[in-house]
């Protein structure tokens, strides 16, 4: 039932450039937009097959590279919880985007369609977004016309945040089921935040006006979006928000540049007052970085970390004032870039478990508790609740006031969490939260533990590959011996702690080392390096 002769028109205007191999990598396809026609064209049967394969249900396509620079782009599927693609059928992408010809292709689709058992006569439906990158539009094309191959039932979203096309494949799957998520539009999306939000800062006093750098990126939108829906409870003010201007995006601003470079986007120094706060989005919005500026005018970051904390601490106190504690199983998920303060600190007020590197594997492991709090240390994170848990929340009695309270300030956050993937204007807006119920300012919040110095480098090497972990990417098992003389250095350091490991997005192997001070942490991360070079 496959239109081979369709395919085969529509493949031949997409063709695959002969020198390039392409990967379904941690964030999916990602490299320069102008090579990235073909893997579109291909991204979009395999998206319908996908859907077929799930009796319709509608896949998500997302058109973006987040924080990288401008020109480069990208494509990751969503699947219909909203969660990423699952792990078996990344493969299934990097066997179509390699195809060299078109025959190639029709071959790989069929044995596609054999081995996964997909029933084409099943309805393909796919709804898709895209960033504000210039190449986006011509990207989109591509994609479209491989959807059309397969005859599926396109939906444009048009120009959106990662997370709102998460949220609206979620949304469009469980409408009219008892796990309805929310209307299917964006607007769905901005009024259940926001009406979450409302519910959970109602009689709090208003903060100061917060500084919202978008990063020149699609983040620009949803705070202009969710701004007059919040009725002054919070004053946002939006920098960075030049999306058409070339060049802009990411430069020298938003999430990414906060975390790598530990410093205040220059084009913020005038907005920003001492003790104000701030917060970065990235470029795709769903990383989220905190700063202010402190009465020694000296920047101070709050990253990912941070908010894990503050976010895992208040939601364990308010299952405890719900009494609902001996139901309720709260743990905090983290990757070995964890800050070790913040594992210290975490470690004594609730089960912390450590993953290797990438969302899928954080994602998965908060899934196993009850509720489940989970962020990488660059922002990138949110919260789950069980099914259970929104069960219990749902049908709970309360036998104080003070526990009927707890109790609905966890039921709005169930709201007001995007629950399907990390989430800048969610997370915001959840940090602000749990800052107003606190009485915190950036001061109090940075006081919860004092992070280690630290330092990450990039080592090339002839070839990543040769470098294995275990132990969630904190022992190296290969290269041979590697890992004794890593210990036998780290030893030497007050605090010290230090890891290797190959990047799964750059051609590059990562140095992570943190020590009682500055300098011993960038001592021993590049004499770690040296022995890795
Ligand atoms: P790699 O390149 O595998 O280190 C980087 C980030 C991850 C994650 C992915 C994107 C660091 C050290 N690593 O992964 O946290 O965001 O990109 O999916 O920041
Ligand atoms: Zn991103």
């Amino acid at each position: 039932q496959l239109d081979v002769k369709e395919i085969s028109r529509l493949s031949e205007l997409h063709p695959k450039p002969s020198h390039l191999r392409y990967q379904y990598g941690t964030s999916g396809f990602r490299t320069l937009g102008t090579v990235l026609d073909s893997v579109l064209f291909r991204v979009g049967i395999l998206a319908s097959l996908r859907s077929k394969k799930l009796d319709g249900k509608t896949i998500g396509v997302m058109v973006t590279a987040s924080h990288n620079p401008e020109e480069d782009n990208g494509v990751k599927l969503v699947d219909p919880r909203g969660e990423m693609l699952e792990a078996s059928w990344e493969i299934h992408a990097s066997v179509l985007a390699n195809a060299s010809t078109t025959s190639d292709l029709i071959e790989a689709i069929e044995t596609l369609v054999r081995i996964a058992k997909i029933d084409l006569s099943k309805p393909a439906r796919v709804v898709y977004g895209r960033d504000t990158r210039p190449s986006g539009p011509f990207l989109v094309a591509s994609l479209r016309d491989g959807l059309a191959a397969i005859k599926a039932e396109p939906r444009d979203a048009g120009v959106v945040t990662t997370p709102i096309l998460h949220y609206l494949v979620r949304a469009i799957n469980t409408k009219g089921t008892k796990d309805a998520y929310g209307d299917d539009s964006e607007d769905g999306y901005f009024d259940k935040l926001s009406g979450a939000f409302k519910k959970l800062v109602a009689g709090k006093p208003t903060p100061p006006p917060l500084i919202v750098d978008c990063a020149n990126g699609v983040g620009a939108g949803s705070i202009s979006k969710i701004s007059p829906r919040l009725d002054g409870q919070l004053k946002l003010l939006p920098q960075n928000t030049a999306t058409s201007t070339p060049g802009a995006l990411n430069n020298a601003c938003g999430a990414d540049y906060v975390k790598t470079t530990q410093k205040l986007p220059p084009s913020l120094a005038n907005h920003l007052k001492a003790n104000q706060r701030g917060c970065s989005f990235d470029g795709d919005a769903d990383r989220l970085m905190y700063f202010y500026i402190d009465e020694r005018n000296q920047f101070r970051m709050l990253d990912g970390d941070k908010i894990a904390a503050l976010v895992a601490g208040f939601i364990v106190d308010l299952v405890k004032n719900a009494g609902l504690e001996s139901e309720l199983k709260v743990g905090i998920v983290q990757t070995a870039y964890a800050n070790g303060s913040s594992t210290k600190y975490l470690a004594e007020r609730l089960p912390v478990r450590c993953v290797p590197t990438g969302v899928k594997h954080l994602h998965h492991a908060a899934e196993r508790f009850d509720i489940g709090v989970y962020f990488e240390a660059n922002g990138h994170g949110t919260v789950l609740f069980s099914s259970g848990t929104q069960e219990t929340l749902a049908s709970h009695e309360p036998t104080t006031p003070a526990q009927s309270t707890a109790l609905n300030h966890l039921s709005n956050l169930t709201q007001l969490i995007n629950q399907t993937v990390g989430d800048a204007l969610s997370d915001m807006l959840l940090v602000e939260v749990v800052l107003a119920h606190r009485s915190y300012s950036g001061f109090e919040w940075d006081s919860l533990y004092v992070d280690l110095p630290n330092r990450l480098v990039k080592v090339v090497v002839e070839d990543r590959h040769a470098f294995q972990t275990e132990d969630a990417e904190r022992q190296l098992v290969s290269p041979k011996g590697l890992q004794g003389k890593i210990d036998d250095l780290v030893r030497r350091y007050d605090g010290g702690r230090s890891f290797v490991r190959p990047s799964g997005t750059e051609d590059v192997v990562r140095v992570y080392a943190e020590a009682a001070i500055k300098s011993q942490a960038d001592e021993l991360a590049f004499r770690v390096a040296g022995l890795v070079y």
